[in-house]
């Protein structure tokens, strides 16, 4: 569904660039109307990352902290245990977290006794009543059905810029590739967390093309992260200019206009950014952020930073939305303590 015509179409690209290049103060005004006409404008979701396997990638992502090839100070770690992840995963709950996302530092998924690892993760963080999310690289649809299965909610894959810019960024695999992996995740009925990193280089209309490839997906992704480059030393993006925060609002306005019932996920950078540019991106229809001491490799905001920000803005950590069965002890979680009734049954929260 177009959702600037109502009808059933593509979103026009040049729709979507006089939006992006509108006056920034009536381009947030248009997308906070759009957030509050299609969210509780109160929610925000709290999701918390934790790398189960870190570093030695053998990828070449610009911006990667993680791939083998630079020389960052990530110390390479193998998959975790089990009951480390479910460890993590229970203080995640407890702290008020309602997403627990997985990330590993592979190229892609291989089958054998480390995915099958992997998919234990899953149902033991799907059986705490946390929406299960993975980022694993590449997988391919019978991975995609395997993870489903085991309980996975949502699979974050990003196309992280435009496919012109790509090539300058990550030489080591294809857009077409990363789109592939995308429609291997849809079809095995996996919510799809896809969206961008702005700070790479790319231009204006380059952040214009992945909004319109995101929009057009043959299903738009219900999660759209918006990161801010973290320029890593020893990488070749180190010492890259800040991200400003003007970018970040254009970005995050236009996605909420154009994919109105997404989650758009104010993700890496936030450690960069005062609280009062936060607010402006709450504003703008960001509704989700990426909370804990540390994203996957560097840092983020502290839980007491982030409390208290989120108590001064008014803005409530959303109930989950997971159907399991551990549905009822996450509807008296700390993030809901009433234990009010959190879900209609369709999966969706209030
Ligand atoms: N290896 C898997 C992959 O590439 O899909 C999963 C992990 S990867 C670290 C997940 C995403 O984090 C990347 O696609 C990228 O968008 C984001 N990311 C990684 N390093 C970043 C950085 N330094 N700054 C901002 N975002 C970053
Ligand atoms: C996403 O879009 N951002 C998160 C999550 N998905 C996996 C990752 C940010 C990583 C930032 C760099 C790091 O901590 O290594
Ligand atoms: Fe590897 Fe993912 Fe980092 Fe690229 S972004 S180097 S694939 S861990």
């Amino acid at each position: 569904m177009n959702v600037l015509t109502g009808t059933a179409s593509r979103i026009d690209r040049a729709e979507i660039a006089s939006i992006y290049h509108s006056p920034l103060l009536d381009l947030i005004g248009r997308a906070n109307a759009v957030h509050r006409a299609h969210h509780d404008p109160t929610d925000v979701q709290v999701c918390v990352l934790l790398s189960i396997k870190t570093g030695g990638c053998p990828e070449d992502c610009a911006y990667c902290s993680q791939a083998a090839r630079y020389n960052t100070n990530v110390d390479p770690q193998g998959l975790m245990k089990l009951e480390d992840v479910t460890a993590a995963a229970q203080k995640a709950k407890a702290s008020g977290a309602t997403r627990f996302c997985m990330g590993a530092a592979w190229r892609e998924v291989r089958s054998g006794p480390q995915f099958d690892r992997v998919l234990e993760m899953i149902r033991t963080v799907n059986s705490e009543g946390l929406e299960v999310c993975c980022t694993l690289g590449m997988v391919t649809p019978e991975q995609a059905v395997a993870m489903k299965e085991a309980g996975l909610y949502a699979y974050n894959h990003n196309l992280d810029t435009s496919a012109a810019h790509y090539d300058q960024v990550i030489h080591t695999r294809t857009y077409e590739d990363r789109l592939k992996t995308l429609d291997a995740v849809r079809n095995a009925g996996i919510s799809v967390c896809c969206g961008g990193i702005l700070g790479l280089g790319e231009t204006d209309e380059d952040r214009i093309d992945l909004l319109t490839t995101l929009a057009n997906l043959p299903e738009p992704p219900e999660s759209v992260p918006v990161n801010a480059l973290v320029a890593v030393d020893g990488t070749p993006l180190e010492g890259s200019p800040k991200v400003s925060v003007w970018s970040m609002l254009r970005m995050i306005a236009t996605a909420r206009i154009i994919m109105p019932n997404a989650m758009v996920r104010l993700s890496a950078g936030r450690l960069e950014m005062p609280e009062s540019e936060q607010a402006l991106c709450f504003l703008a229809g960001a509704n989700s952020i990426f909370a804990g001491d540390k994203l996957l490799t560097t840092p983020n905001p502290s839980v007491d930073r982030d409390s208290a920000m989120l108590a001064t803005l008014g803005l409530t950590p959303r109930v989950s939305s997971v159907s399991s069965q551990a549905t009822a002890s996450s509807c008296s979680s700390p993030s809901n303590p009433a234990g009010a009734s959190c879900c209609d049954g369709q999966g969706q929260a209030h």
